[in-house]
């Protein structure tokens, strides 16, 4: 019986000393002390004993059984604070290791050159509008002074979606439906996308964006416009800009010109930028026709006006010396990361 015993005994703690999990131990637990376990089934025999034996096998079952119970309970401390270590060791954090860093998107150079030509304006007491793209051919046209049949209907063809509603071709609806609403002073500016049934080429886009503007106030005349516009261009192209205003046609404002910037990259002496003449064009502008104030409820004899419209490509094809423009539209990636 004895030797039955240390037979047990020696197995139970080889087996202990073997076992590397928790679930380890727990099976070995059951094979020598569970309902059918080695030594229970020892304790099942004791009936053959001699009764006079008895107590001495007693004490050999029971010093037996406590030791492989205090090797269990030693091996399963011992087999967690491992599982522990290991567990620490994997998930150590290198706190030295340089820290991924996220893929931050950033503003796209259109949108960099519209938010620069806002702060301008804003700065300038100019409150910033938006309106719909999809427009009626009254806000788009007639009410600017373009009638049907008007030849400019034909220069600024759209998408129409029917009759009377069209992608619009200019910002200036967004303006119309300010002076309706408001009565003036107006010092407002509506950037936006317009539309336009042109061919894509380096300088066309069937969909580009604008920055128009339109001041109504008492008293405002062509010096208004020509003081305005040539502060907003030595805040965008520098203080030394000098801007030149060559006489033009629109329907909508009368009398009517384009501005021109002093070249910012040869100072005027001329260069590839400003091919060759020293000055750059930037703007289209003029006071607001009078029929167009009627039109929109505003009194031409109490109050006149000034606009101007800015194609935001241009500035920003000028700004960045980017020379061509399907580079802005197209979202390449290896482009687009420079700005
Ligand atoms: C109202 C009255 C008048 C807006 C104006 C221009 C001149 C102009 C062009 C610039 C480049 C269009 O994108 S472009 O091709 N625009 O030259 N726009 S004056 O005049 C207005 C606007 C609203 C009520």
């Amino acid at each position: 019986m004895q030797e039955k015993l240390k037979k047990i005994r020696e197995e139970a703690l080889a087996r202990l000393n073997a076992a590397a999990s928790a679930e380890e131990v727990s099976e070995i637990r059951v094979a020598f002390l569970g309902k059918k376990g080695a030594l229970t089934e020892v304790m099942k025999g004791m009936r053959e004993v001699a009764p006079e034996d008895r107590p001495k096998v007693g004490e050999w079952v029971n010093s037996t059984r406590k030791v492989i119970e205090d090797t269990i309970a030693r091996t399963q401390q011992a087999v967690a604070a491992r599982a522990l270590e290991a567990r620490l060791a994997s998930e150590t954090i290198d706190v030295t290791m340089p820290a991924k860093l996220p893929r931050t998107g950033h503003r796209h150079p259109n949108t960099i050159a519209l938010e620069e030509l806002e702060r301008v304006f804003i700065g300038m007491g100019y409150e910033v509008v938006e309106g719909p793209e999809v427009e009626y051919d009254y806000y788009n046209f007639e009410a600017l002074n373009i009638p049907a049949n008007h030849p400019a209907k034909d220069e600024q063809d759209t998408f129409y979606i029917n009759d009377k509603i069209l992608l619009r071709t200019q910002t200036s609806p967004v303006q119309v439906r300010v002076m309706e609403k408001k009565k003036p002073p107006i010092r407002i500016v509506a950037p936006g996308r317009v539309y336009r049934s042109d061919d894509v080429d380096a300088t066309h886009s069937p969909c580009f964006h604008q920055v128009e503007g339109l001041v109504v106030d008492k008293n405002i005349t062509f010096a208004d416009l020509k003081g305005t516009l040539a502060q907003f261009a030595r805040e965008l192209f520098g203080q030394d800009t000098k801007v030149k205003f060559r006489p033009h046609h629109f329907p909508f404002t009368e009398p009517s010109a384009e501005m021109d910037v002093s070249c910012f990259k040869c100072g005027g002496k001329g260069c590839r930028m400003c091919k060759g003449s020293g000055w750059i064009e930037i703007l289209g502008c003029g006071m607001v026709h009078p029929k167009v104030l009627r039109m929109s409820g505003i009194d031409p004899e109490e109050y006149s006006g000034f606009a101007f419209g800015i194609g935001l490509e241009r500035i920003t094809l000028l700004k960045y010396e980017i020379d061509d423009m399907r580079l802005l539209y197209e979202n390449d990636e290896r482009f687009l990361k420079q700005f």
